[in-house]
């Protein structure tokens, strides 16, 4: 690999608000491995909780290069990855599951027992080249951006799976999406795209405009929301939690119909209060969310290519990733940030 620089720079964790660019070494690949040239990597509330220690104790591997939303052209491989692979378009799935357990077994790879989670247990994206696992690596259609591609692997692909494996949402009925920031909004478009009647919640007036243009048929600021005079005259029986504070996991609890289903994606708090009576007397089915699977990967990448899906995503540098960190953390951010080495 001698046109391939030796050095790189990387976006690393060294420990609680210790955030850096820095020179490195660049990696090269394993024999099962790949290494890819970055082109764009999101930038992730849950990058904001693992620098400001707010995972609930989850161990962080130090240094860590972040960075768990990739896409980018596989420039080497190793010596059991088939070389044809060598100037691929790729989107990196971040779970990176073995494909042996029993999860990876039964197409749920996202909950891989064995899984290194690249910019969580392992170096990420955040990077001029990062090394991933050939499986790992998903071919991005033609008509998706480097940019498209890079957000599709978390900011897309955790809220269609929250909707459709976890949530199993049905053409018709009605769906809250609280919270549409960076996930949110492309819960809102996945919603309408698969038939439902969608209402945003959120408390930022520019985010629930971005909601109405993205096809919200109701937007709701939850300042001026009573749970108990829902803001339509049919039964919600679907709501998704974006954002995982104490509030919107009780608001969720709350809003949710008789029956319905409640799903939680957020982390801004790792616990949360439980309305117990109310869940139990009207069976209400609250289920946790985590990421999605490779092959739902695919299927969200050929929905972008097809127009049905169109991520909002911003580029900006990766040498600025420190500044868009904290506009991310202040709120300043609509769309979603994707950083280009
Ligand atoms: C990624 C890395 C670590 C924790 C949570 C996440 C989620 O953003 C994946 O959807
Ligand atoms: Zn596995």
């Amino acid at each position: 690999m001698a046109t391939i620089p030796a050095v790189m720079r990387a976006a690393r964790y060294f420990g609680p608000r210790e955030f850096r660019v820095v020179e490195v070494s660049r990696p090269d690949p394993g024999p099962a491995e790949s290494l890819v040239r970055v082109r764009a990597a999101g930038l992730c509330h849950s990058d904001l909780h693992i620098i400001f220690d707010e995972l609930g104790g989850y161990p962080i591997p130090t240094p860590l290069t972040l960075g768990h939303e990739i896409a980018g052209d596989v420039v080497a491989v190793g010596d059991a990855v088939d070389p044809s692979l060598i100037g691929q378009r790729v989107a990196v799935f971040g779970p990176a599951g073995c494909g042996q357990c029993r999860y990876c077994r039964e197409g749920r790879d996202h909950l891989c027992i064995a899984s290194r989670p690249l910019g969580l247990a392992r170096d990420g994206g955040y990077a001029d080249y990062v090394v991933v696992p050939a499986h790992a690596l998903v071919p991005v259609p033609n008509g998706v951006s480097d940019a498209e591609a890079a957000v599709a692997t978390d900011a897309v692909l955790t809220p269609f799976h929250a909707l459709t494996r976890v949530g199993q949402l049905r053409p018709g009925e009605t769906v809250a999406i609280i919270g549409v920031g960076g996930l949110g909004l492309n819960a809102v478009q996945i919603a309408k795209a698969l038939g439902a009647f969608v209402i945003a919640v959120d408390v930022v007036p520019a985010k629930l405009e971005l909601a109405k243009q993205y096809g919200a048929d109701r937007v709701v600021d939850s300042r001026q929301l009573d749970p108990a005079h829902p803001p339509v005259d049919r039964p919600i029986t679907l709501v998704a939690d974006f954002v995982g504070a104490e509030a919107t996991k009780l608001l969720a609890q709350q809003l949710v119909a008789r029956g319905g289903r409640v799903v939680m994606v957020g982390l801004a708090t790792p616990g949360g209060t439980m309305l117990g009576l109310r869940l139990i007397a009207d069976e209400v089915a609250v289920l946790g969310s985590f990421w999605g699977t490779r092959q739902e990967l695919a299927t969200v990448l050929d929905l972008i290519a097809r127009g049905l899906i169109r991520p909002q995503v911003e580029t900006h540098p990766l040498d600025e990733i420190g500044q868009w960190v904290e506009r991310l953390r202040a709120g300043e951010v609509t769309s979603r940030v994707a950083l280009v080495p």
